[in-house]
């Protein structure tokens, strides 16, 4: 499993157009880890687009993340789920989760990532990199937490927040193994071309550190 860019499509930064039509284009341009983040919807009204997303990324062998959402996480059979700080706790999203799938888990501190990985988490996003418009609430921590936390953390880090073609570099270079994104992509006027410009601008990063190691 590839974490240099996870695509997280939301409805809300879509601007209008279909997540299945943006997720075609994600795809064709190559990204090869999703994660649906619903925050308004209740889940029966999801569940249908859910389904669609999720048999897109099956037909591509996609890894597919629910944000949020461990129920339908599990109904959908997903690869994964993905929590916040205020969601469910590791420990308890764990009882309902299937052998095998991937719990990634939101974290903003040094504190809040070791514990992550205690708890067993996938991989650790860790935000906000750069000011962001998407979370309001969000809390700048940098690229400097990446640094502070890589030689600690040993699954995938993945840098969230205000993330763009053009400073995707300094993230990865910070130690990030890769990034998640909304608006950069979702609300591109082509989302092909946009993960094409990450996925270019990370390998170009990386070629100045280290691949990145898988999920
Ligand atoms: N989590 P965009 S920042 C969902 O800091 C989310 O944990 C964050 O959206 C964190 O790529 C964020 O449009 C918003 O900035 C990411």
């Amino acid at each position: 499993m590839d974490p240099s860019l996870c695509v997280i499509l939301d409805r809300e930064a879509a601007g209008g157009r279909s997540l299945p039509e943006i997720l075609d284009a994600v795809i064709a341009g190559g990204c090869r880890l999703v994660q649906l983040r619903e925050k308004a919807w209740p889940s029966g009204r999801l569940l249908p687009l859910a389904e669609a997303l999720r048999d897109r990324c099956r037909r591509a062998g996609v890894t597919f993340i629910v944000n949020d959402r461990v129920d339908l996480a599990v109904v959908l059979d997903a690869d994964g789920v993905h929590l916040g700080q205020d969601d469910l706790p590791p420990r308890a999203a764990r009882l309902l989760l299937r052998p095998g799938m991937i719990l990634g888990l939101s974290t903003h501190s040094v504190g809040q990532a070791r514990a992550a990985q205690a708890e067993g988490a996938g991989y650790v996003a860790v935000g906000s990199m750069f000011v962001t418009r998407t979370k309001p609430d969000f809390e700048l921590v940098g690229p400097d937490l990446v640094r502070k936390l890589r030689p600690e953390v040993h699954v995938p880090l993945i840098g969230i927040g205000g993330i763009t073609p053009e400073n995707v570099g300094e993230v990865i270079r910070a130690g990030a193994d890769g990034v998640a994104a909304i608006s950069a992509v979702c609300a591109a006027p082509d989302p092909a071309a946009a993960t094409r410009r990450f996925l270019d601008a990370i390998r170009e990063a990386r070629g100045l550190t280290r691949p990145g190691r898988p999920l």
